[in-house]
């Protein structure tokens, strides 16, 4: 059976839950990170020597990386549906996943790991408000995306284009910060809340 290595409120370890609950799929998890059993235990180094969550051990295949995890997964139950086989879809999507990972990823991570999960090398007031700021311009690029095109980020359909995009926008609605108010991304937030899934793994109180 398929095993998730990763604490459930990891960013990267959501991805994988969510990606696996669309799916539709049997796993089993264990807690390590932050708050738990830490990734430099060396029983943890033996299955991810990067000692970084999620990790998964599916029948002796051992795969690190959350998007690939993500795609590894809806590839081998033929979701095609979250991971288009059309050469130009299928790289749209990656597209969205890498700019989830990069740009969008940058500007949360100072003001939610100073904020919220309150680390003291990330209590740098400046440092704060650059993350918010970077984060803010790329909430009103997807804004526009979502506003012009959508409901979801490849269009009409739900793809794991939407999932790395959907666990920012869920931080993004939860951090103690100054928001401008979105209304596409307002209502993107909803429209992925009537997933199941996704109020499992992305809008369940947990930022
Ligand atoms: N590029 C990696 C990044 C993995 C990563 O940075 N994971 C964080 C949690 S989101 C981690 O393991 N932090 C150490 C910890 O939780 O102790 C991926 O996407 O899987």
């Amino acid at each position: 059976m398929l095993k998730i290595y990763g604490r459930a409120n990891s960013i990267n370890v959501r991805k994988v839950l969510w990606t696996a609950e669309e799916i539709g799929l049997q796993y089993t998890r264990e807690d390590w990170g932050r708050g738990f059993r830490p990734t430099t235990d060396p029983e943890f180094l033996k299955v991810n020597p990067f000692g970084v969550v999620p990790v998964i051990d599916d029948d002796g295949f051992i795969l690190r990386e959350s998007h690939a995890i993500c795609r590894y997964l809806a590839t081998k139950h033929g979701r095609v549906d979250l991971y288009p086989t059309d050469l130009k879809q299928r790289a749209q999507v990656e597209a969205w996943m890498d700019w989830g990972q990069t740009d969008l990823y940058v500007g949360m991570r100072a003001p939610f790991l100073g904020l919220v999960a309150k680390q003291p090398a990330f209590q740098d007031e400046k440092l704060i408000a650059a993350g918010v700021a970077e984060l803010t311009r790329q909430m009103q690029l997807l804004e526009a995306q979502l506003a012009n095109g959508g409901p979801f980020l490849m269009g009409n359909n739900f793809t794991l284009a939407d999932i790395p995009a959907g666990l920012v926008v869920n931080r993004w609605f939860c951090m103690p910060i100054d928001r401008p108010e979105l209304k596409a991304v307002s209502a993107y937030y909803d429209r992925l809340s009537e997933r199941p899934a996704y109020r499992l793994h992305g809008r369940n109180g947990t930022p």
